[in-house]
């Protein structure tokens, strides 16, 4: 196991793998902006170190300052935590060209699963099923058309360096494709570098369903079941559960036996998320895989009873994955709300500033990962996620009611956050029956009008 590793990350998620670092016994390095000198991870952390200003590009996103912080700490790993430079392949081969241990996946996994067309190729030829579509770039308008007169109307214009829902074009006709088409290209160039953009069959409200898996570095790969993360707004996940209310163990199995046939034909090492499409006839898609630990792991720690933080690391220090998938055990349910400093009642404008008063929900089937304590000051240029409430129950109905009960408890001052809206999901029919879709939080919100 590392003896010292370094954490290029802020906010909860380095508080988190601060927390598993402690009880693994490894030393812990930070690294903050400027304006983030206050922050938990930089109390807690055993050592600290400024990287740069406030911007992202200048601190956590700079790349020789976060690997001179690790030479001159003299760390043997460094974990990226999510977003920032989790699925930076580049930064990810400078960490191995310097003798860190980047603890993730491959540079060549970040690489090849950041191409979301050949993501799908890969998927393709592994048995999985995927959406219909282009299966190369699609460079003019009579290739548009031709592909669109093959899968039907309506389709969707992708970046093949997209993902998140970044440049997406939803269209209805060859007119409309063809003008969509330009600006798709341009915006995928702006935004990604690269104007290669892919056009599917369009599934309309959709349930997004993502598989998690550990693969080690000597072959062997697990799933730990699966998240309903469609609860969206604008492409930002704001609650997610499992088990999912929508499939059924026989869907669950074969998901995620086709999560791992996937993951062992890439050969994908350490923690992943295969994410597919569930349409109205509850058919799944392949769609793309994230290379990272993702901000919703805690509801799978919470019915598997597995620390993911924990088995990332240690995969990254070359341990083995000690179970097989049958000793994989899922007990339970579980639903995380996300926190945001956003006005739900002002189309989620962000709220920052200075909180004063802060009580934090507890007791049975409660767990809060936050940086956030009275007088912290929210930054404008940071994500304004501020925390996670996990609530977990026996059964989903038992999650709900704790996790409601949970919300009454949890109040922030004077800020805005989104606990309003959780409060409102969880008295919600059609989410209390488990029948909803990608359209749930744009339907909940036209209703009121
Ligand atoms: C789709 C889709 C419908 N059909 N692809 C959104 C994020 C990005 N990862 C892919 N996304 C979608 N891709 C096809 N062929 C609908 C979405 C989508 C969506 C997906 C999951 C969760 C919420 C969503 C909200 C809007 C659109």
């Amino acid at each position: 196991m590392f003896s010292k590793i370094l954490i290029a990350n802020r906010g909860e998620i380095a508080l988190r793998i601060i927390r598993a670092c402690k009880e693994l016994g490894i030393r812990t390095v930070a690294v903050y902006s400027q304006p983030d000198i206050n922050s938990l991870h930089v109390k807690f952390a055993d050592e600290a170190i400024c990287i740069g200003s406030a911007a992202s590009a200048n601190s956590y996103l700079n790349i020789p300052s976060i690997i001179s912080a690790a030479e001159i700490t003299d760390v043997e790993a460094i974990h990226p935590g999510y977003g920032f430079l989790a699925e930076d392949a580049h930064f990810a081969e400078i960490c191995e060209s310097c003798k860190i241990k980047f603890i993730g996946p491959t540079p060549a996994n970040i690489r090849r699963m950041g191409d979301k067309m050949a993501a799908k190729d890969a998927a393709r030829k592994a048995g999985l099923p995927v959406i219909p579509g282009s299966k190369t770039a699609v460079k003019t308008k009579e290739e548009a058309i031709k592909t669109a007169k093959e899968i039907g109307y309506p389709v969707i214009i992708k970046a093949a360096a997209g993902g998140g829902g970044k440049g997406m074009r939803v269209c209805h006709n060859d007119v409309r494709l063809i003008s969509a088409l330009l600006t798709a290209q341009r915006e995928a160039e702006a935004a990604f570098g690269n104007s290669d953009v892919y056009i599917e069959k369009y599934i309309e409200s959709p349930r997004h369903i993502e598989i998690q898996v550990l693969g080690d570095q000597h072959g062997s790969i697990v799933h730990l079941g699966e998240r309903d993360c469609t609860i969206q707004r604008r492409h930002q996940k704001l609650i997610e559960e499992t088990p999912s209310p929508a499939i059924d163990h026989k869907s669950r199995k074969k998901m995620g036996e086709l999560a791992v046939k996937f993951s062992k034909a890439i050969g994908y090492v350490n923690a992943g998320t295969i994410e597919y499409l569930l349409d109205k006839d509850n058919h799944f898609y392949f769609m793309e895989m994230n290379t990272r630990i993702q901000v919703e792991h805690p509801i799978t720690e919470a019915v598997t009873g597995i620390d993911l933080v924990k088995e990332h690391i240690g995969i990254a220090a070359g341990e083995h994955i000690r179970y097989k998938q049958d000793d994989i055990k899922f007990n339970g349910s579980a639903i995380e709300c996300r926190i945001y400093a956003e006005d739900p009642d002002n189309d989620f404008m962000p709220s920052p500033g200075k909180i004063n008063i802060i009580n934090l929900p507890g007791g049975r089937g409660i767990r809060i990962d936050t940086h956030i304590y009275p007088g912290y000051e929210i930054s404008p240029y940071y994500d304004s996620m501020i925390g996670k409430l996990i609530a977990y129950g026996k059964t989903r109905f038992e999650a709900i009611k704790i996790c409601e009960r949970a919300l009454e408890e949890f109040i922030i001052e004077p800020i805005k956050t989104t606990i309003p809206f959780d409060k409102k999901v969880m008295n919600n029919p059609a989410f209390l029956r488990g029948r909803f879709s990608t359209d749930f939080v744009e339907m909940l919100f036209e209703k009121k009008e």
